[in-house]
């Protein structure tokens, strides 16, 4: 039986020389205090000078860019193949000058990476998102001639604006068009004020466990008031952490659709597909939400058979020094199993493998 993970995440050899290279967020460095162990500093705030430098960001090891311990934690898990995705804010910060040669260059170092392991690496190619409108065109084409590459990983942010801008229309008739699946990944969480004046002794929970989330779903939400699926509907984004909140929140965003005024009045309620009708034909769901009541939200949605397994891998290592097995990936297991006992539709075997050899086409 494949057990496939399209959830996990990789900075390839040139992106951590880009990251070492920095000193603005997102960077890697070390600090005076704790000279033998770098940092990864990517999320907004995360380099606020009142938290102590040895708990800025997260410790980065070899688990980061090192392929072989990826492999290494794929045989561990009993992952037969995994679709690998440049880790969060991906080319969101660069230069508009430099992101059409930084996205060449890690999307042929990513296919390159996946060609040494054939049959158990597959990837999602970056986007050079900050750079012009044909440039970002010409990668998903370029993509398309990449052997291994079967999707792309994008955040939130799109051209700078959300994804309901119009700007990025062009960019989303290319990925029907080529038929390239969006991995949707947050990274800019929620306005740091949410989190409230003692937000810092709370570590990252508040924004990994919520802010994540709820970016995401606000994100997606956007694109469907926007009508990006009645202009492209056969766009297909494949949503991180089981759609955010979406599938929870379905009902609410289309009652409150449903009872809009100015909506009304602008004629944008008639005619439109719901946000059903999109989760069940558009969208799929990554089963990273470590329990079973969120899977089953996930599934009454969208359905099992549009429900993938994922790690998040190298995100969430197990703190106890000696664990062997991953507690984030042996509770996303335990989760799936649960959420199919009794089941009348879907099996546990779908979302853990066969799902994403069909829609990723694995087997070509
Ligand atoms: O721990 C974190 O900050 C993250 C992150 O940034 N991205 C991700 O995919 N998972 C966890």
């Amino acid at each position: 039986m494949p057990i496939v993970d399209i959830h996990t995440h990789v900075y390839p050899p040139s992106f951590m020389e880009l990251l070492r290279s920095r000193t603005t967020v997102p960077y890697v460095r070390t600090f005076p205090d704790a000279p033998d162990s770098s940092r990864l500093i990517i999320l907004p705030g995360e380099d606020n000078p009142s938290t102590p430098s040895t708990s800025r960001g997260r410790p980065i090891g070899p688990e980061y860019y090192d392929i072989e311990k990826k492999i290494a934690f794929m045989d561990l898990h009993n992952i037969s193949t995994s679709v690998i995705s440049l880790a969060n804010p991906w080319l969101d910060f660069l230069p508009a000058e430099e992101a059409a040669d930084a996205a060449r260059r890690i999307n042929d170092e990513v296919n390159s990476i996946c060609s040494q392991y054939p049959g158990r690496l597959y990837a999602f190619g970056t986007l050079p998102l900050s750079g012009p409108v044909d440039t970002v065109v010409s990668e998903i084409e370029r993509l398309n001639g990449l052997k291994y590459m079967r999707g792309v990983i994008m955040g939130t942010s799109g051209l700078g604006s959300g994804l309901d801008d119009p700007r990025l229309d062009p960019i989303y008739a290319a990925l029907q068009k080529h038929e390239q699946i969006i991995f949707l990944h947050p990274h800019y969480g929620l306005p740091s004020e949410v989190y409230g004046p003692r937000a810092n002794e709370y570590g990252h929970v508040l924004p990994l466990a919520l802010g994540f989330p709820m970016e995401t779903t606000v994100a997606v939400t956007r694109m469907l008031l926007s009508g990006v699926w009645d202009r492209f509907q056969g766009l297909s984004v494949l949503i991180a952490h089981s759609g955010g909140t979406l599938p929870f929140l379905a009902g609410r965003i289309e009652s409150c659709i449903q009872h809009d005024g100015h909506l009304k009045s602008a004629g944008k309620i008639e005619g439109r597909r719901s946000v059903w009708d999109v989760l069940k034909k558009n969208i799929y769901l990554d089963a990273v939400v470590y329990s079973e009541v969120g899977l089953k939200a996930a599934i009454d949605a969208s359905g099992a058979d549009r429900l993938l397994f994922g790690t998040d891998h190298p995100f969430f290592p197990p703190l106890e020094e000696d664990a062997k097995e991953w507690h984030s990936v042996t509770t996303n297991y335990a989760a799936i199993s649960k959420a199919f006992e009794g089941a009348i539709q879907g099996s546990a075997e779908d979302v853990l493998g066969n799902n994403a050899v069909r829609i990723l086409r694995l087997h070509d």
